[in-house]
């Protein structure tokens, strides 16, 4: 495909007012009659030729003004209809298309998942239903008919409210629904099927009735009470934080099984992939009920913030995502534990994001050009782009960033708007220059803090030099200083905060020093005794902090720092430097009394009054951590022994406070799924897995009892997880028990699968194929594929990553076949090879030659020919 450029923007030569859809759905062809009333665009050039985007689609018939068109006046192909010499005055085109919704395993556009027909249109999935000028500043008001065939099809979901139905004759029937809110196409939706619902009302703020539903699968309801609960708190908490109600009479949420991404923020008609709706205790997980209640708080926040106000062109695609994420990230820090919250965000940011940043893939917040927009739903534009808007409100203080929000709904409602437009409203609203700041969207890569402390005992002064440096990426060989907002304080050695003086931080937010050059020196006074500094408090930047602070200094903020998120990040960074070492002499590190010490402490103090977070302490670094500590010449197979070495070592030394605090979280209770039931679980299974670590003989005893025992999926799945890492019998035994009791369950299936492809043995990559043979695993089904074939390639760091480079040909080959039925999966399965250029030589010559092999093939869809690409350059 060709490159998409910023820089190109211009406005289109018409609108569309008005889009009234007939779609008469049927399984190998299906019909939409759609009437588009358009205009000449003031903005655009008068009298062009009008270029309407399709993609597959075939023309059945065309009128202008309701008289057929004349072969002369248009040109039709699968991708355009263009319409050489339109109207000068307003006028309607009347289009017929024909489409196959059962061929499409794209999942893009009309297609069938299940008995169910339903709709992804973002970002370009429109042009596969009619054509359309498919492009978010496109702003039309939709009527859809669906009509159906009522046995197979007895609900009819549209967008907006629906306004009529009946019967149409031959067994079939009609609903007729209208959204009154001028939307561009990517939020267009429907669904056909046969669906039961749980539904419920909810009363908005100023008294509005609006009734809210779930739709699932036939006899799957029960499990969607949980979903429909996170959305009337969600509903509920966007009123109460940012005063924003919701606007239609009714709000639907649809739960599928084929489905590309999480979800889709469909105007009033939410679909979901059925991953993120379904639950019960006995198969989902605490993880799973968060991910739920994150994901629908999400799409039920792109109302206002995406869909009331959309983007200007998809290079603003963090305008609506960045900002979204942000709000359910604050939505789930209210409902859950903040501080708990926080730490399991920087876990993905840093995993996901920072993994993407320093690779071959690293792009800009706003990147300012693409070849396929699909590819650019990343980590980067979603993550990081939250954490801009968490910046910028660390910068500007809540009551000036509420403000800006406020302005911004008030200014731009009912438009397609920019990061420009947006970031003026806060500067707005504070009187601060933003334009610095704006930096964050246009540079791409993880700037290094690096941090010096001095005190100077007779004089009471203390000196942070700080400076930073920001590393290359594709384009952007020279890089520019950020702002960045370093949340700081200086903790003594008793963890006492010791009062900052008011210089050092002047001009900014309490506690906030903002570095916006290449260095800078705080002088700290009065300070009493020599300080252990605590900076990026609740990470309050996204930047990697490289900081002299000695084993002890961190043990001091680890026991007393009054940030909990720099507690945390104490406790990892003693771990990730004892993993370190271990990679570096091959042999287990000295045994660090010190660190078991402190843990045991922090233990007795804090496992009783705050498990989820005590649970978080305890998770070491993972893998890919380390490995991205390393930076370059990574050998997977070092760090995992490395890691191991320590996960052992601090087993063994703490197995009986362990063992001690398992017994004592283990409860009668019944299961909930609620933060504090979640939060005794999760310290309850992560005490088994070290403990399992130190004594596996014992642990996987325990474990098996678990495992056998448990009443909830969050117990039984993380006693297997111990399990799948011992390997033996009781393994085998336990996998085989729990595909029998879950067979039939797609779902709990996919855990199965993915636990299997992460196992860290040579034997793993024998064990997927086998897997791809089971009869519950399917190409066709993303979730599938993903918790498969992706979690062995982006979670399973040794065995992907396998000297012989078996792990890299096995997912070469799956993409290419992969690519020829949906190419948006393919490509992101291919991202597995973000961080190739940091392995060991070996290594990155087997990684090379296979994304080569990718990148040579014939026919690869614009999707992986971008991907395969881009990781090659
Ligand atoms: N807009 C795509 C799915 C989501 O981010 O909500
Ligand atoms: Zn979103």
């Amino acid at each position: 495909g060709a490159v998409i450029r910023l820089e190109d923007y211009r406005p289109t030569d018409y609108l569309i007012d008005r889009a009234e859809l007939d779609i008469r759905l049927a399984r190998h062809a299906t019909r939409i009659l759609a009437k588009l009333h358009l205009r000449a665009n003031p903005a655009g050039r008068p009298a062009a030729p009008l270029v309407l985007d399709g993609d597959e689609l075939r023309l059945v018939s065309l009128a202008i003004d309701d008289v057929p068109a004349a072969p002369e006046a248009f040109e039709a192909s699968p991708e355009r209809l263009v319409i050489h010499a339109p109207p000068a005055q307003p006028f309607t085109l009347t289009i017929e298309t024909e489409i196959n919704p059962t061929a499409n395993t794209k999942l893009m556009g009309l297609y069938r998942s299940g008995s169910a027909y339903c709709t992804q249109c973002e970002a370009e999935g429109f042009r596969r239903i009619t054509y359309f000028l498919d492009r978010p500043d496109v702003l039309s008001v939709f009527t859809t008919r669906i009509e159906a065939d009522r046995d197979e099809a007895p609900v009819l979901l549209g967008n907006g409210n629906p306004v009529a139905a009946g019967d149409a004759g031959g067994g079939r029937h009609f609903a007729i629904w209208h959204d009154p809110f001028p939307k561009p196409c990517y939020l267009f939706a429907i669904v056909g099927g046969r669906l039961d619902k749980v539904a419920d009302r909810f009363t908005t703020m100023s008294g509005r009735a609006v009734e809210v539903a779930v739709y699932v699968e036939p006899g799957k309801a029960e499990d969607a009470t949980y979903a429909l609960d996170a959305l009337k708190r969600s509903m509920a908490w966007d009123e109460r934080v940012f005063g924003r109600e919701y606007d239609l009479d009714v709000f639907n949420v649809v739960a599928v099984s084929d489905f590309n991404m999480g979800a889709m923020e469909n105007k009033g008609l939410n679909i979901f992939n059925d991953k993120y709706v379904l639950a019960s205790p006995e198969t989902a997980t605490d993880a799973d009920y968060a991910n739920i209640e994150a994901i629908i708080a999400h799409e039920y926040f792109h109302n206002w913030t995406g869909n009331r106000i959309t983007c200007r062109d998809w290079f603003q695609l963090c305008l609506k995502e960045g900002l979204t994420v942000f709000r359910d990230q604050e939505f789930s820090a209210d409902e859950r534990s903040r501080a708990v919250k926080r730490i399991a965000d920087v876990r993905v940011l840093r995993a996901q994001q920072f993994a993407e940043d320093s690779g071959p893939l690293a792009h800009p917040v706003r990147p300012r050009q693409y070849r396929e927009i699909n590819n650019f739903y990343t980590a980067t534009v979603y993550e990081k782009g939250a954490e801009v808007i968490r910046m910028l409100k660390t910068l500007i203080g809540d009551d000036a960033f509420r403000r800006g929000m406020d302005l911004y709904f008030d200014r731009y409602d009912g438009t397609a708007a920019t990061i420009e437009e947006f970031l003026a409203c806060f500067a707005e609203a504070s009187g601060r220059d933003l334009g610095h700041f704006a930096q964050w969207y246009e540079q791409a890569g993880t700037p290094t803090v690096n941090a010096r402390g001095h005190y100077d005992a007779e004089a009471k002064t203390y000196r942070l030099a700080l400076t930073q440096a920001t590393p290359p990426t594709p384009g952007q060989p020279e890089k520019s200083p950020q702002l960045i907002p370093i949340s700081l304080g200086l903790v003594g050695q008793s963890g006492a905060e010791i009062a900052l003086s008011p210089a050092a931080t002047a001009g900014h937010m309490p506690g906030v020093f903002v570095l916006d050059g290449p260095s800078a020196t705080l002088t700290f006074t009065h300070v009493p005794e020599r300080p252990v500094p605590s900076l990026l408090r609740g990470f309050s930047a996204p930047v990697r902090l490289e900081i002299d602070l000695e084993e002890d200094d961190l043990l001091v903020l680890f026991r007393h720092d009054s940030d909990p998120f720099n507690q945390w990040q104490s406790a990892q960074t003693v771990a990730t430097r004892a993993i370190l070492r271990a990679v570096g002499a091959g042999t287990p590190p000295v045994p660090d009394r010190r660190m078991a010490d402190a843990l045991r402490h922090f233990l007795a103090m804090r496992a009783g009054s705050d498990p989820a977070f005590a649970a978080q302490v305890l998770a070491l670094p993972t893998e890919a951590d380390i490995a991205r500590e390393i930076g370059h010449d990574v050998d997977p197979d070092a760090v995992h022994r490395a890691r191991r070495l320590v996960k052992v070592e601090i087993g063994a030394a703490l197995a009986a406070e362990l063992a001690e605090l398992y017994g004592k979280l283990s409860t009668q209770e019944p299961y909930a799924p609620d933060a504090a039931g979640a939060g005794r679980r999760a310290l309850r299974n992560a005490c088994l897995d070290l403990f399992a670590a130190g004594l596996p003989a014992e642990g996987e005893e325990l474990a098996m009892r678990q495992f056998r025992g448990a009443d909830n999926m969050t117990d039984r799945f993380a006693a297997l997880g111990v399990l799948s890492h011992l390997p033996g019998t009781a393994r085998e035994t336990a996998l085989g028990e729990f595909a029998e009791r879950f067979r039939g369950n797609a779902l709990v299936l996919d855990k199965w699968f993915s636990l299997q492809a992460m196992i860290p043995e040579p034997e793993t990559l024998e064990r997927v194929r086998g897997l791809m043979r089971h009869p519950a695993f399917s190409m066709g089904n993303p979730n599938r594929v993903r918790s498969l074939i992706g979690s062995f390639a982006m979670a399973n760091l040794t065995q992907f990553n396998r000297p012989d480079g078996a792990g890299y040909d096995f997912l070469a080959d799956t993409v290419i076949a992969l690519d020829a039925r949906n190419p948006q999966v393919a490509a992101r399965l291919l991202t597995a090879f973000r961080t190739w250029k940091m392995l060991e030589p070996a290594r990155r010559a087997e990684a090379e030659k296979a994304l080569r092999r990718v990148a040579d093939t014939p026919g690869l869809s614009p999707d992986v020919a971008d991907i395969s690409g881009r990781s090659l350059s």
